[in-house]
């Protein structure tokens, strides 16, 4: 008898009945995870049977579109819910100020006071999980992270919980500014986000869960590197497939945690990648500092499509359009609002993103008909690190324009017949060019005259 009152007991407090107006919600974010390394994106070669199940027992969306092709810039949407144009803007003006107040002696100092007011510039913005705050979430924070430690970002739990001096001792400064201790999730441990999952029994929890996975380091597992061992690819490949397998199985191990918690039927598993990253199976990226560490010319810190271009997944347990496939274009800047639409929160008014939830529901058709986004110092052919530049992507169902007006590059594809962006076409369609410019010039004065705080 006392044996069934514990477990009654036991079950009671492990269990937080289904609550549809504040499920639980966790944010699984890849990171350099190239959109057509999935096998749920018909790739016949890359294993990742968790993230096939999620997207084939929820709801796809195969032409999602990240707001940077490189991580800061793209996870500071998925943090805040602007633009990195606008983010960018108001850090930059901070910047100079900060500058302008600075007394440090030598230049190294300045350089380095500057980098650390960069890295705690979040505490001005009002992010995700402080949002999901006003309806009793409690939020943690795993992984990629750029923005100081996890309170910082209005998180109450997270791995990345040192800054500074007693951080630089451990990490090279790239990997300290990038998230320090977080960088262990999942590569290492999930163990602090089970210890999470283990005290939030009674209320919503929301979490960031974004695994320096497939990202470099490339050292996956001899097991799961074994899987691509024998195959007629390059070696740079098999590497990179397995790092994405990795990420796989990773998730795959944090679901069966929740599910054992009886955690799962309550959550909404959103799936997203940070930025785009390019392998051709046959294609060797290991021979320069450029292909080693952005990989494929069209992938990560460029304009291409191969950059920006991300599966979202919806699943949860009581989502009625299981299996849906849409080609409609969404925006990172949509999952925020898209969350918030889920938690019961209102969306403030300076937020430009749009709620999909009722695309994923499949009670309404939503789609963009474009997409620009911006990126400082993008990758162009034979310029990877493109200083002092900034370059602008247009993305419409048919139109890919890719411009860097200070390098004088531009290039356009017909997407629908060009998906791959193999056939420029700029020069014999000059009218088409020139419209799409304007529109740029048009939305970045716009853009740039809103606001970026609540009122
Ligand atoms: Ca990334």
């Amino acid at each position: 008898m006392k044996n069934i009152v514990v477990t009654i007991f036991l079950f009671l407090i492990s269990c937080r009945s289904l609550d549809e107006s504040t499920p639980n919600i966790v944010l699984i974010i890849g990171d350099d995870h190239g959109w057509p390394y999935y096998g749920f994106m018909e790739n016949d070669i890359v294993e990742t049977p968790v993230l096939d199940k999620l997207a084939n027992e929820g709801v796809l969306f195969k032409n999602g579109h990240v707001t940077s092709s490189v991580c800061r810039p793209s996870l500071r949407t998925l943090l805040t819910g602007i633009y990195p144009i606008q983010f960018d803007n108001y850090l930059d003006s901070m910047k100079t100020n900060f500058v302008s107040r600075d007394t440090s002696k030598s230049d190294l100092k300045k350089d380095l006071s500057l980098a650390m007011y960069e890295h705690q510039i979040i505490k001005d913005f009002f992010t995700l999980p402080e949002m999901l705050r006003t309806r009793n979430y409690k939020s943690f924070e795993g992984g990629k992270y750029w923005e100081g430690t996890y309170e910082m970002g209005g998180f109450d739990d997270g791995m990345s919980d040192r800054l500074g001096v007693d951080l630089l001792k451990d990490y090279h400064i790239l990997l300290a500014m990038a998230g320090g201790d977080g960088l262990k999730f999942a590569r290492e441990t999930q163990k602090p986000v089970y210890n999470f999952l283990d005290k939030v029994n009674n209320g919503p929890f929301f979490i960031w869960y974004a695994p320096m996975l497939p990202h470099t380091p490339f050292d996956p597992p001899s097991d799961l590197l074994e899987i691509y061992q024998d195959m007629d690819i390059s070696e740079s490949a098999k590497i990179y497939y397995a790092m994405c397998t990795w990420f796989d199985r990773s998730l795959g191990e944090f679901i069966n945690y929740l599910d054992k918690n009886k955690q799962l039927e309550n959550t909404i598993l959103i799936y997203v990648n940070d930025n785009g990253w390019e392998q051709d199976p046959q294609i060797d990226y290991t021979n320069s500092l450029e292909f080693s560490t952005l990989g494929g010319p069209k992938g990560k810190k460029s304009l291409y499509d191969f950059g920006f271009k991300t599966p979202i997944i919806f699943n949860y347990s009581w989502l009625k359009n299981k299996g849906a496939i849409y080609d409609n274009l969404v925006s990172t800047v949509d999952i925020f609002t898209t969350i918030l639409d889920y938690a019961g929160v209102n969306k403030p008014a300076y937020l430009q993103g749009l709620s999909i939830r009722p695309l994923v529901e499949g009670s309404k058709n939503i789609s963009r008909k474009k997409i620009i986004n911006y990126v400082k110092n993008p990758r162009v052919p034979g310029d990877p690190w493109s200083n002092d530049s900034t370059g602008f992507s247009y993305r419409s169902d048919r139109w890919h324009l890719l411009w860097v007006p200070d390098r004088n590059f531009v290039e356009l594809y017909d997407i629908k017949a060009d998906p791959y962006e193999t056939n420029e076409i700029s020069s014999s369609n000059i009218d088409t060019v020139e419209v799409i410019k304007e529109e740029i010039v048009f939305w970045n004065e716009e853009v740039l005259k809103r606001d970026i705080f609540p009122n």
